[in-house]
């Protein structure tokens, strides 16, 4: 088996600041938090931006700049960006950052789905800024589009920019449609997948489901892809867990979960890191370094993007 690459996602665009106060949200605060978690072993950091002011998940290129040049100068780490961006998102605003700055990783939406994330706003009392209840709220009636249109859109523009696409399967259906891009040559393998699992509306976060996406990419894609997996709430560890077992690579990070333990807020994704790094030690598994994780996924160095 290879080494195990760990993604850590910082901050997302699914939890509310009101929902824990250890959220990054300025570029600043997104620097430091690369730096801790890949000093805890992450070589990938998943990026989503915010607005400084009150934290509302953000599509401006500046913002996207600025924490980009906050992780550089802190530490080595892979830098992928998101083109989920937050659900309330036009496609165009979600991409720009590809082509912008040309990452050498960005996330690629493999498909549609009912992105519920209204249930939250019950376990507020009060909420520290405006924007918040109804950004929750407005999921009871949203889609979170991802058209074979845009997919193909998206993946024309980071092949044209030289980002490796990574693509989040929420549902096995997912699978499918990658594979229909693989075969157009739209996709090109191998191709590196995040299964992300227990999203309202994607597929529920159990072992028996990871099995059957791993299966079936494997029946779809043959063996040529590399996969990792992300799970919400308390699912994230567990499913991490059952993840090592099968020979993937692992992602954590506040985007996905607040917690450490059970009732337990992380105080940064570097907490998550450590943990998830332990078990894959104990198991004889061996943490992939950024570089490392650049090989495996043939991504183009540091070096060559704009940032
Ligand atoms: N923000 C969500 C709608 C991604 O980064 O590409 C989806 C998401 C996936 O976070
Ligand atoms: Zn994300």
């Amino acid at each position: 088996m290879g080494k195990t690459i760990i993604t850590a996602a910082l901050t997302g665009a699914i939890h509310v600041p009101s929902l824990s106060p250890y959220l990054p949200i300025t570029p600043e605060e997104m620097g430091v938090e690369a730096e801790k978690a890949w000093r805890a072993g992450a070589a990938i950091v998943h990026v989503h931006a915010r607005n400084p002011a009150d934290g509302r998940p953000a599509s401006d290129m500046e913002i996207f700049r600025q924490i980009a040049t906050e992780i550089r100068k802190r530490c080595p780490v892979v830098i992928g960006f998101t083109t989920g961006g937050a659900m309330t998102m036009t496609p165009e605003e979600r991409v720009a950052v590809v082509s912008t700055l040309k990452p050498e990783l960005a996330s690629l939406n493999s498909g549609s789905i009912n992105f519920v994330i209204y249930p939250m706003a019950e376990k507020i009392s009060s909420f520290k800024f405006d924007w918040e209840e109804s950004y929750l709220e407005s999921t009871v009636d949203l889609i979170f589009a991802n058209t074979y249109k845009t997919i193909g859109i998206f993946a024309k523009t980071m092949y044209d920019n030289g980002t490796v696409p990574e693509l989040e399967v929420y549902d096995v259906g997912h699978i499918n449609t990658i594979r229909f891009f693989v075969e157009r040559g739209i996709l090109r393998t191998p191709i590196y997948i995040q299964f992300v699992m227990g999203i309202q509306g994607g597929i529920p976060a159990t072992v028996s489901n990871l099995v059957f996406l791993y299966e079936t990419a494997r029946r779809q894609l043959g063996d040529d892809f590399r996969w990792s997996v992300c799970a919400a709430g308390r699912a994230q560890l567990p499913l991490c867990n059952c993840a090592l077992l099968l020979g993937g690579n692992v992602r954590v990070g506040l985007e996905d979960s607040l917690f450490v333990t059970r009732g337990k807020l992380a105080e940064s994704s570097a907490e998550q890191v450590e943990k998830i790094r332990a078990i894959a030690e104990t198991l004889g598994l061996e943490i992939a370094s950024s570089d490392e994780a650049r090989g495996i996924l043939g991504l183009k160095g540091n070096s060559l993007v704009s940032f």
